[in-house]
């Protein structure tokens, strides 16, 4: 059976550390600030906010949330964006995804300051990071490499088989894994809707990153004995007998991969909570002003 990669309890950990961090960032002057902003009533969205400005109190950072309703216009969004991007309080801006569609994201994203943009989506920041240069990295992705080197789990030299292709994880996690540094260097694969065979890939796979977004897409007949899967679907599925009415799972059938896996994260308290404790690194490395002089990950 495989070893459980406890994603919660490692976040737990980082939140731990930070602590201290900005404690000694604080009694030089300087008090960390995070904004976030939630356009809509997407349920899931306001529950990560809800998390992430929690995780900012416990550790220490100040944070602002605004919420807006769905009819909010692009205009007021940016707005929004350029008072804090001129507010010398907020280190970090964070724009919960996905937007309504009214709005146009690429122009909400493409406002925010790149060295306020903890999330790492701006394209200064993705092209940062393509060239292996300082910057943000996006929190799910860094999560990912973060739960990788705190287990030690090696990717050098292995093949890392990656599923999706989105901005947020999928394009990111295959750019961090082929990069020459310690806790990368694996030959990676993107496959996506359109592969043909999938489970060709898959089978080869010796670190397997599925951000399908489809329920229990991968099950046991999709690796081979040994793999180490990262599930970073999550996926409310409805339950008349759970208490919310729903149940969480990921793009991973865990019943059926986990005899076979060597390790494995679980959903929930995998990567989902590891997301919030690399928001919180990000935040602080834009506070310090290391994003854009020191790689997060050498
Ligand atoms: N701008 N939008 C922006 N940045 C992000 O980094 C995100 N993401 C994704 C959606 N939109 C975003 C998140 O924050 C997904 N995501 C996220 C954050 C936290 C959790 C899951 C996804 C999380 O805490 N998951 C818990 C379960 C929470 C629950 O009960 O629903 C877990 O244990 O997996």
């Amino acid at each position: 059976m495989a070893e459980i990669l406890d994603g919660k309890q490692l976040a737990r950990t980082i939140r731990t550390e930070l602590k201290e961090k900005v404690a000694e960032l604080k009694s030089s002057g300087i008090t960390p600030g995070l904004a976030l902003l939630l356009v809509g009533d997407n349920p899931a969205s306001q529950v990560y906010v809800r998390s992430k400005a929690k995780a900012c109190a416990e550790v220490g950072i100040f944070s602002i949330v605004e919420k807006r309703p769905a009819e909010t216009t692009q205009e007021e969004v940016l707005e929004l964006i350029a008072r804090w991007n001129a507010d010398p309080r907020i280190h970090g801006i964070l724009v919960q995804l996905p937007l309504p569609a009214h709005i146009d994201e690429q122009a909400v994203l493409l406002a925010i300051d790149p060295r306020k943009d903890v999330d790492g989506f701006h394209p200064e920041n993705m092209g940062r990071l393509v060239e292996g240069l300082p910057g943000f990295v996006p929190c799910t992705p860094a999560g990912i490499i973060e739960i990788l080197r705190r287990y030690n789990i090696s990717t050098v030299g292995k093949h890392a088989v990656v599923l999706g292709r989105s901005n947020i994880v999928g394009k990111p996690i295959a750019n961090l894994l082929y990069q020459k540094s310690a806790y990368a260097n694996a030959t990676v694969t993107i496959c996506h809707t359109a592969t043909q065979d999938l489970a060709q890939y898959t089978r080869s796979a010796d670190i397997l990153i599925v951000a399908a977004g489809r329920p229990q897409l991968i099950t046991g007949d999709y690796v081979r004995e040994g793999v180490v899967v990262i599930d970073v679907g999550i996926n409310r599925i409805e339950d008349p007998s759970a208490p919310k009415g729903y149940r969480l799972v990921g793009d991973v059938d865990f019943d059926s991969v986990a005899p076979k896996a060597a390790a494995i994260t679980p959903v929930p308290g995998g990567v989902g909570p590891m997301t919030i404790a690399m928001l919180l690194t990000n935040t602080l490395r834009a506070a310090t002003g290391e994003a854009f002089s020191v790689r997060q990950f050498d």
